[in-house]
């Protein structure tokens, strides 16, 4: 079975993936990654950043997350992203997804020993 940490990984990690000017790229990338399997996933964020970059924000304080739980982290420095958010027009199974860049700080969830992230709790 995919551990929480490998889950994230596809979900959430395209460090080479930058998508310059590719309005595509969520549409591919969500079904690449299967989250458009058995219904569109709405809202996914891609971190165009190295994995140990990544992995380092387990390391910086701990904050709240949205849930109440006391293990999300925030990264000190802002990261190069790709939020993917469903169309309001898009219907399962043809997935359509807006492409949007930023550069923002992430808060992860982290999890396990190691202790690695395993949840994308948002971007600030
Ligand atoms: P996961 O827990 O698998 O990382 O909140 C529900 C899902 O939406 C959660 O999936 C994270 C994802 N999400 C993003 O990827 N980016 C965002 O900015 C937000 C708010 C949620």
């Amino acid at each position: 079975k995919e551990s929480r940490a490998k889950k994230f990984q596809r979900q959430h990690m395209d460090p080479d993936g930058y998508p310059s000017n590719n309005s595509n790229y969520c549409n591919q990338m969500m079904r690449r990654r299967h989250m458009t399997e058995g219904r569109c996933k709405p809202v996914n964020t891609f971190i165009h950043e190295p994995l140990v970059d990544v992995q380092a924000i387990c390391l910086q304080g701990n904050i709240t997350c949205k849930n109440g739980q006391p293990n999300c982290h925030k990264s000190s420095s802002s990261m190069k992203i790709t939020d993917c958010r469903v169309t309001s027009g898009s219907k399962y199974p043809n997935c359509a997804y807006r492409t949007s860049q930023k550069e923002r700080h992430i808060i992860v969830a982290c999890e396990g020993n190691p202790y690695v992230p395993v949840h994308f709790d948002a971007s600030i």
